[in-house]
């Protein structure tokens, strides 16, 4: 057995108003308990470092640059990357990063892998970005993550805590090729942080499915892939948006073994043997034996 303790440590609501330094308080909170339960990693949400600012519309953009992380860690950050070494206690965390290249702002919605000495192994740019590029006044409230960020490209595995861990951010988990590119790549945690709204203005007829939707697509990810997935909510009621909780660790049967009850900040632990996606990966879903990705032409060229 290869055992990983993990918790999933979803969030409440964080205000527009609230100081990164009192974000970063909570994170600390739900490192410190997480530790107490001999927690091995800690798995935050999506953007966890702020509201969830791409819900408003800024005609220039830079007006939203105190919403990005310029450096990581940062003088806010470094007190998790302090609290992980002194404890010994990795995390994956999501935030929004905007970086200067050749002159050029960039941004780029985030997530970041660090082990148990308060070092990052890893970095994912968020490929599937929802929502829409530019102002819709008629929605209740925007989804501009196309506007506020650009898409990153490509879907990476790291190897650390004893086994090869996979990143991904909230939309990329309704895309099975998320975690089959992850699963082709032996993914056996695949963790991901989510900020998803209970009403979807283009579609209400999905409001009442939402939590449905959230867990089918994890369950079937880790089923098909043979991997554990943790999936964190940021959630609860954010500058008047309601936002789904549900933040659960799922085994690599698809199983749900911890999840969440509340939509505050709560830690949902698991104790997840790695070596149970063997039995996945050697049987009905090992991918040498039976794929047959010469079918596969349209999706595999573009
Ligand atoms: N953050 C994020 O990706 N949220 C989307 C919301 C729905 S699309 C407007 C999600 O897929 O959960």
């Amino acid at each position: 057995s290869r055992f990983v303790n993990v918790a999933a440590a979803q969030l409440g609501p964080i205000a527009r108003n609230e100081t990164k330094k009192q974000v970063v308080d909570r994170l600390l909170a739900h490192l410190h308990q997480a530790k107490k339960m001999d927690v091995d990693v800690v798995v935050f949400p999506e953007l966890a470092l702020t509201t969830f600012f791409p819900r408003w519309f800024s005609e220039d953009i830079s007006d939203f640059d105190c919403f990005y992380e310029t450096q990581m860690p940062g003088p806010d950050t470094q007190p998790l990357f302090d609290a992980a070494a002194r404890l010994q206690i990795g995390f994956y965390l999501g935030y929004a990063e905007l970086v200067i290249e050749n002159g050029v702002k960039r941004r780029f919605n985030v997530s970041i892998l660090v082990d148990k000495t308060g070092t990052i192994v890893g970095k994912y740019r968020k490929v599937h970005l929802p929502g829409h590029g530019q102002d819709e006044p008629w929605r209740a409230f925007q989804h501009l993550e196309k506007y506020y960020f650009e898409p990153g490209h490509e879907f990476g595995v790291w190897s650390a805590f004893g086994g090869v861990m996979g990143m991904a951010l909230c939309n990329d988990r309704r895309w099975s090729e998320t975690y089959r590119v992850m699963g082709l790549k032996g993914v056996e945690m695949v963790m991901l942080g989510y900020n998803t709204p209970v009403h979807n203005p283009p579609a209400p007829e999905h409001d009442d499915l939402s939590m449905f939707h959230n867990h089918l697509v994890m369950q079937a990810g880790a089923y098909q892939n043979g991997t554990w997935v943790v999936g964190v909510a940021k959630a609860g009621s954010e500058e008047g948006i309601e936002m789904i909780g549900g933040s659960a660790i799922i085994a690599p049967s698809g199983e749900i073994v911890a999840a969440c009850s509340t939509k505050g900040d709560e830690l949902a632990i698991a104790r997840c043997d790695l070596d149970l996606c063997h039995s996945y990966k050697s049987t009905t879903f090992n991918f040498e034996r039976h794929r047959r990705p010469e079918a596969y032409g349209l999706i595999s060229s573009q």
